[in-house]
């Protein structure tokens, strides 16, 4: 397949567009590098010593013999040079990541609440359109998130999209699937809430086939091909707006920093590693919907935990302290999480368990470039409500 890979120089993109060029696809990258110059407003950098984007891609081409092309561009603004590139490259298929991704940088101020909705918002819709102008049956595959269900849900398992209403009316119950209803936590998740509704018209007004992937929180950094040489490795945020729960864990407890729980950590939420975020993807562009179909959604996770749970384990494994920290955040203090993944499970996920992978991660990754880390930039200071 000929795959454009939109966001493919971010933590998942990077990965996955090695992924499939190693498995013989033709891959293009589209990014505009606006995630390194976040690096630089933040005054951080990523853990992992990621190289230049030109660099990772020569050196893919020297150890693989694959080549990976790369364009830069901003998705949502050059509309034609991602038209015109749909246009000359024809590919089978597209898989957008392009979008602002860390909740806590959404929630900084207006101006970053409303670069996250410009971004986002205008990302999503000129992929769709640029597709439909084009006259083109492609393929495309979204990262969504989980947190477009919130996490509560009463003891029922969430479902993969959609949910079965049946409602009473003159003639009897009428029974019908509707988008399962939205509940975002922040303004990046409201974004990607947002995009649900682009996808459910431009699936039924063009008929244009797509896969919304909801994905949970990635942990780990590495994949077989990130892991080829040291050229090719995959970044690692640790800091208070994009460092994630699980890997800001690891981190802290590789440099002996008490383990930041927000609140009592009874927050439940759902997770996946990087690896298996590589192979679902794959998987959903050898398994597509066919024409006509409704947008596909699949839950792109392995397993949901408790915040306070990953800190003891985490603990009792490294001797790490745990600090209970009051909330940044404006979310349930205690939820429980059930989610349905049946359908990646069915095309036979075997997924990579927390508790298989969790030590390796800590030495080799962390402790390995923990002299990297500037201990400032651990602290959540993005407050969610008004003072
Ligand atoms: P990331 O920030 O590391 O990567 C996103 C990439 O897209 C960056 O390289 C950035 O420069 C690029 N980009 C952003 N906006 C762009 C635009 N308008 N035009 C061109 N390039 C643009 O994020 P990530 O962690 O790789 O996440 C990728 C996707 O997966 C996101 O949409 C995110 O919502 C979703 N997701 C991530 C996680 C996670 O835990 N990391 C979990 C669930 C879902
Ligand atoms: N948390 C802590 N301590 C920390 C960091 C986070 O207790 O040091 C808590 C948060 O308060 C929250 C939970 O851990 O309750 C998860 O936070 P997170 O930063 O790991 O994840 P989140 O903000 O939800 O966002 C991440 C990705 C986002 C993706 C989402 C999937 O950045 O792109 O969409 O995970 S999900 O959570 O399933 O919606």
């Amino acid at each position: 397949m000929k795959i454009l890979v939109l966001g493919g120089d971010g933590f998942c993109g990077w990965p996955t567009a090695l992924h499939l060029s190693a498995r013989g696809h033709d891959v293009i990258i589209v990014d505009n590098l606006s995630r390194r110059k976040i690096d630089v407003e933040l005054e951080v950098t990523s853990l992992t010593p990621i190289r230049p984007l030109g660099e990772r891609v020569a050196a893919w081409t020297e150890i693989t013999g694959q080549r990976i092309r790369v364009e830069n561009f901003t998705i949502g603004e050059h509309y034609h040079r991602l038209l015109t590139l749909l246009q000359q490259e024809k590919p089978d298929a597209v898989i957008h990541f392009a979008e602002q991704r860390a909740a806590p940088y959404s929630m900084k101020s207006s101006w970053h609440k409303r670069y996250t909705v410009n971004n986002n918002l205008n990302a999503t819709n000129d992929v769709l359109a640029a597709i439909v102008e084009s006259g083109q049956d492609i393929h495309l595959v979204h990262l969504g998130t989980m947190g477009v269900y919130g996490y509560g849900t009463a003891g029922m398992k969430i479902p993969e999209g959609y949910l079965d209403v049946v409602v009473e009316t003159e003639n009897g119950p009428h029974r019908q699937e509707i988008l399962y209803p939205a509940n975002p936590g922040s303004i990046y998740h409201m974004t990607k809430t947002q995009d649900q509704l682009f996808f459910f018209y431009y699936n039924k007004n063009d008929g244009v086939r797509i896969t919304d992937l909801h994905q949970g929180i990635v942990w780990g950094t590495q994949t077989e091909e990130t892991g080829m040489d040291e050229r090719l490795i995959n970044r690692f945020d640790y800091d208070g707006d994009y460092g994630t729960v699980l890997n800001r864990f690891l981190m802290q407890a590789a440099i002996g920093y008490p383990l930041t729980v927000h609140g009592t950590g009874g927050q439940t939420r759902a997770f996946i590693h990087i690896q298996d975020t590589c192979r679902c993807i794959e998987l959903a562009l050898t398994n597509p919907p066919k024409p006509g179909d409704r947008v596909s959604i699949l839950n792109q996770m392995t397993e949901t935990h408790r915040v306070r749970d990953l800190a003891r384990m985490i603990a009792e494994q490294t001797g790490a302290e745990i600090a209970f920290l009051t909330n940044p955040r404006n979310e349930a203090e205690e939820n429980d999480l059930h989610v349905a993944n049946d359908r990646f499970l069915g095309l036979g996920l075997e997924p990579i368990r927390l508790q298989d992978g969790l030590l390796a991660e800590v030495q080799q990754i962390a402790r390995r470039y923990s002299a990297r880390c500037d201990r400032s930039k651990i602290p959540c200071l993005s407050q969610w409500r008004r003072a």
